[in-house]
């Protein structure tokens, strides 16, 4: 792991700075006194805690290590971190990889990805970040509804006392209750079973008010459909980079909440502690600890259980998050056409790089004449199947753009892409009735083997910004970034933009093309085929 010197001492220097204060006051003026316990009103206030409160703190604690673990795996496909929206290798201000990005030789996005356990990570290993993103997206669901239920209830009842400050009295109180625990001096614990101290209660606040709604609100600053489509709002963190490492640094939040609130559980009483969080009683018997720990038994069991589905039956794992996440979250996405632009000034130095360069001889003998002889064959459900070659697809139209990549892994990068728009040459072929979707074959291999493919949905390939480059950087399109022709699908992840493309085939449906998931990644790797966060 490596980080750069000035996020390092932005991360570290504020708790330090805290810590040695708290220890200032105490060695110049002894530890400050403690804020009186408040009025209890008992017909008013919260007293002992809730089934349902109960219920969802157990749920959110279920879904959270879920996301956290799958969040990871997602992270260990492009371990890196940057400030800048470019990716530039060597300017990451955090990084878990070793590696220097050779320059002198092709060394692709995906060559970087890194191991990572299966204690840690969820599904764990290489690569896996298709699985990794179905158990990320479909604990999302779950855990924010639970999040909105709780939330609700705790405002439908007096719960929210014990967490929302009425006044700001609570900032002095809880800096008193702190230099006591810096200074490792343990106040008398609260009577939590009706209010907790200053201190828990706006860490409980920060937790639930901030750093929850901070983790949600960072996370669609990476979809390219949804800031496609809201072109400012990854403004808000200042670029979709900042508000992946954002999103990062709100999961290291909440770990370093969880190991503290763990550690506070069982310092300050644990049985009796365990009985609030588990049975809502204020006794002193065993049972809530031993409840308590078949819970962490059942978490545990649901990351096996999610790890087993992950490597054995991840097919139908990605049918399920095809079946629930699919119209949830990408179908208010997909059916608005929607365009972000850059300005030139803002066109990447360096562009990362996926897939095989083609190495066929029919690939590499037009490579060597400039591509003059390629011809693009366009045929399957169409009136007007058609062949044309590069200065054919140059008469007919030519579109330009500077947009911003989004590859599955994290990186992202702005280019100027010139070609012809898809939905001039739906226009020039016109598809049949029955034609539902569109199919890319590239030249290329994918990375088991095979041709790579992928394909569109006859809606999106209308999209303005849909495009089959031939000219990237105002120069004719290069070989590692697809020459003679790529896809540019804007409002979707990089998987789906086919390079080196040698065919384009309407079909009725995909299911009949390759292993039927849409594409050789959904087909082979498991990725959603829709793919707009
Ligand atoms: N033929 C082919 N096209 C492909 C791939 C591939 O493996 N083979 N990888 C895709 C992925 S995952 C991404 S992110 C983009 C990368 O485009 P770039 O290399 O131009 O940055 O290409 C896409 N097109
Ligand atoms: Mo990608």
């Amino acid at each position: 792991m490596r980080i750069k010197r000035v996020p390092l001492l932005l991360l570290v220097l504020p708790f330090a700075i805290l810590v040695a204060a708290a220890y200032l006051q105490w060695a110049l003026f002894g530890l400050p006194p403690l804020p009186p316990a408040p009025p209890y009103n008992p017909t008013t206030d919260p007293s002992g805690f809730p089934a349902w409160l109960r219920v969802a703190h157990f749920v959110n604690f279920l879904f959270l290590v879920l996301l956290i673990r799958s969040g990871l795996q997602i992270l260990a496909d492009h371990p890196r971190l940057y400030s800048k929206i470019h990716c530039t290798p060597g300017s990451e201000w955090l990084r878990f990889t070793p590696v220097e990005v050779p320059r002198d030789r092709i060394y692709t996005a995906k060559d970087d990805c890194v191991y990572l356990t299966p204690w840690i990570g969820l599904p764990g290993r290489r690569h896996t970040i298709g699985m990794a993103r179905h158990w990320h997206f479909l604990s999302v669901l779950f855990w924010v509804g639970n999040g909105a239920i709780f939330v609700a209830l705790l405002f439908a009842t007096n719960q929210w006392k014990r967490l929302v400050p009425t006044s700001l009295q609570i900032v002095p109180d809880a800096w008193a209750v702190f230099v006591h625990y810096a200074t490792f001096h343990l106040p008398p614990e609260p009577e939590t079973y009706y209010h907790y101290n200053a201190l828990q209660q706006l860490t409980y606040f920060g937790v639930v008010f901030i750093l929850a709604p901070l983790a949600i609100l960072t996370g669609p600053s990476m979809s390219p459909a949804f800031t496609s489509r809201f072109s400012w709002y990854p403004k808000l963190p200042g670029n979709r980079q900042i508000g992946r490492s954002l999103h990062f640094l709100v999961m290291c939040g909440f770990v370093v909440f969880l190991i503290g609130h763990v550690a506070m559980v069982a310092i300050t009483g644990l049985a009796r502690n365990m009985n609030h969080i588990v049975i809502g009683t204020n006794g002193m018997s065993p049972i809530g600890i031993y409840l308590g720990l078949v819970g962490i038994a059942v978490v545990t069991g649901a990351c096996v259980l999610a790890y087993w589905a992950a490597w054995h039956k991840p097919r139908l794992v990605q049918h399920i998050a095809k079946a629930t996440v699919g119209p949830l979250m990408m179908s208010p996405l997909d059916r608005h056409e929607s365009r972000s632009e850059f300005s030139r000034e803002s066109i990447s130095p360096y562009m990362w790089a996926n897939g095989k360069v083609p190495t066929s001889d029919a690939w590499r003998a037009l490579s060597e004449n400039g591509f003059k002889d390629y011809r693009l064959r366009v045929f399957g459900l169409v009136e007007n199947p058609v062949e044309l070659s590069l200065d054919d697809m140059r008469e007919l139209d030519k579109t330009t753009q500077i947009t911003l990549h989004h590859c599955i892994q994290g990186w992202s990068g702005i280019a100027e892409w010139g070609g012809l728009q898809v939905a001039r040459l739906v226009q020039l072929v016109q598809p049949k009735a029955e034609a539902g979707a569109i199919v890319f074959y590239s030249f290329g291999e994918g990375g088991e083997g095979g041709p790579f493919y992928d394909s569109l949905p006859l809606s999106n390939a209308k999209h303005p910004q849909t495009l089959l480059a031939y000219e990237m950087n105002y120069e004719p399109l290069g070989t590692l970034h697809g020459a003679p022709l790529r896809l540019r699908v804007e409002n979707q992840l990089g998987f789906k933009m086919v390079k080196w493309i040698e065919a384009i085939e309407f079909v009725s449906d995909v299911g009949t093309v390759g292993e039927g998931e849409g594409g050789y990644n959904e087909d082979h790797e498991y990725f959603g085929e829709r793919a707009g966060i």
